[in-house]
């Protein structure tokens, strides 16, 4: 199936909340290009640059990186990918954030996975993640086919340096602080879509409906016609 236009999506929610692995079936189901400010920032201090440097304490810390250095980030990739439909995930985080994006294009929908945050911090302290590609695994959730290894690649595994119990506590505060006035922002732009649950495999059959009306509605009226 062909987008009859280009679809631009954001994909919010608390750290651990599933953005990632849903992403990662977008991507599979409908194509769309990912792009993860999480991703980014790790690829920058995998590569030691300036930035990546600068940025490693902070996101350590469990604190976010201020907004013009993500969003020069952002900004700069997303020009590369322009001519493509996209899910991004990670960004925006802030009100200030979402203005930015707001100044350079419209959204068409913004998906928000809402998960307790008593269930992620569960599952973030036994996550495991290739970093080049960004897969994550779980080792209660989905583990790797041969334990520590990537099962595309083959290729060893990590954990998040962020992903340590005082730091998730840290994410969750600054979540609660900075993003959430983030879904009020989108909310009474009418561009929400909110699915709650606590566990991924029973939230994305809705996400995937959703997004097949919205990417698809003429197969809907086929459906509607027949
Ligand atoms: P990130 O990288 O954007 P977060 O904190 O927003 O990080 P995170 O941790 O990447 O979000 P996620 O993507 O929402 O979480 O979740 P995931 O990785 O898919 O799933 C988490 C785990 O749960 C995985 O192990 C997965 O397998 C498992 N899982 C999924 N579903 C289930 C389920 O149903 N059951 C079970 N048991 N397990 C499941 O940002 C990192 C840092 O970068 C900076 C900040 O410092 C941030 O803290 N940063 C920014 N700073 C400022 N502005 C921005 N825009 C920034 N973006 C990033
Ligand atoms: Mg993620």
């Amino acid at each position: 199936m062909v987008l009859q236009r280009i679809f631009r999506v954001v994909i919010m929610g608390p750290p651990g909340s599933g953005k990632g692995t849903v992403s990662g079936r977008v991507v599979k189901r409908f194509g769309l290009t990912h792009l993860s400010s999480g991703d980014l920032l790790r690829a920058n201090i995998k590569a030691q640059t300036e930035l990546g440097l600068l940025m490693k304490s902070c996101i350590d810390q469990g604190q976010l990186v201020p907004d013009d250095v993500i969003s020069r980030l952002i900004l700069t990739e997303m020009r590369s990918i322009e001519q493509s439909s996209w899910l991004l995930d990670g960004f925006p985080r802030t009100v200030t954030q979402a203005e930015t994006l707001d100044g350079v294009c419209s959204v068409d929908t913004v998906i928000n996975v809402d998960v307790p945050f008593q269930t992620i911090k569960q599952r973030l302290t036994s996550r495991w993640l290739h970093l080049p590609s960004g897969r994550v695994y779980n080792i209660d959730f989905n583990p790797p086919k041969i334990s520590g290894l990537d099962d595309v690649t083959g290729e060893p595994l990590i954990q998040r340096d962020d992903d340590t119990p005082e730091t998730i506590t840290r994410r969750l505060k600054s979540y609660e602080n900075q993003t959430q006035p983030v879904l009020e922002y989108y909310r009474s732009k009418g561009m929400l879509e909110t699915f709650s649950g606590t566990e991924t495999n029973k939230i994305w059959p809705h996400i995937q409906a959703f997004l097949s009306k919205k990417l698809f509605p003429q197969n809907d009226k086929v459906v509607g016609k027949a």
